[in-house]
């Protein structure tokens, strides 16, 4: 038995946390991956509705607000070992609230403090704003002109920022200790909807070069240096996904996705680069760090 089993998959709105639930799911069901369901759960309720959609070749709606949901599975992984794992789904405008207000509230805590491992989905389409405060001096330079114009001050925080006050959060509220590297809790960074990347062009790289530590340094270098210079490399993964391999229209069934089947779709790209249809694999390797 594996005792470390408290995964904690954390990710703002929009980062593709219940489609890759949902589909988690369905690979487990379908018992050819890295993990396998030891106990069929009574309780089906949590990602139904995604999985519904997704038959019909159309996407789900966004989690409600407020929505913090968590079951637990028993699984067994190929080397015969049992896991039983907390396993959630919420709205992610609450880890964006914990950000806002610089706290985390009572109802996340625990989540936080038990947790072994860290899944961090980033969706790049959400790194949009990649200068830090420091580098937006100009931005600064006309507070002044904009107080006396009345003009509403914009000042944008870099997004990669958010990232780095999560985490740091969570590591205070984990009481992680700052000498040395952090080996406990485990974090895999996540950057999830890889088929819609628009990824850097070089004339070196191709498609099996292209790791995801890579392309994490490209769209958030500075968030990339922090999690290098925080966790021992041991403890720290880079991967991306593409839980349903892509994009679907809100009102229109894509034909292609329902004939291929949610179960067959989809794919994980691993630290070297290449691909792996077993969605199992982020939960898998956080169970055993090898990958
Ligand atoms: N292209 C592409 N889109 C995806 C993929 N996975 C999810 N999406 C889309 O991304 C959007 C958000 O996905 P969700 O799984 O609902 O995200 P979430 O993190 O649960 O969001 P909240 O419920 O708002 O917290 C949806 O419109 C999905 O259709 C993927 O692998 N590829
Ligand atoms: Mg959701």
């Amino acid at each position: 038995m594996i005792e470390s089993n408290h995964i904690l998959l954390i990710g703002l709105q929009n980062s593709g946390k219940s489609h890759y639930g949902a589909q988690f799911e369905l690979r487990l069901s379908l018992s050819k991956g890295r993990l396998r369901k030891y106990v069929v759960e009574k309780d089906a309720t949590l990602f139904q509705d995604v999985k519904e959609r997704l038959v019909q070749g159309l996407p789900a709606m966004h989690t409600p607000t407020g929505t913090k949901k968590s079951k637990y599975l028993s699984l067994i992984n190929d080397e015969s070992e049992t896991i039983d794992l907390v396993w959630q789904d919420y709205a992610g405008e609450q880890i964006g609230d914990i950000v806002d207000a610089r706290k985390i509230p009572e109802k996340w805590h625990k989540d936080v403090t038990s947790s072994d491992s860290w899944l961090l989905f980033i969706r790049t389409d959400d790194i949009k704003v990649k200068k830090d405060p420091i580098n937006q001096l100009p931005n600064r330079v006309s507070f002044d002109h904009a107080e006396d114009s009345g003009e509403e001050l914009k000042f944008e925080y870099s997004d990669q920022t958010v990232f780095v006050e999560l985490l740091q959060m969570m590591l205070f509220s984990k009481g992680a200790k700052h000498n040395g590297r952090i080996s406990h809790p485990s974090l895999t960074i996540v950057l999830t909807c890889w088929d819609e990347i628009d990824f850097p062009s070089s004339q070196n790289e191709t498609e099996a070069t292209r790791t995801p530590q890579k392309v994490l340094h490209h769209f958030a270098p500075m968030l990339h240096d922090f999690v290098c210079n925080t966790w021992d490399p041991k403890a720290l993964t880079f991967l991306g996904l593409s839980s349903l391999g892509m994009s679907l229209s809100d009102d229109q069934p894509n034909d292609e996705f329902v004939a291929l089947g949610p179960e067959n779709a989809g794919w994980v790209v691993l630290q070297d680069g290449s691909q792996s249809s077993d969605l199992t694999i982020p939960v898998a390797m956080c169970l055993h760090r090898e990958a």
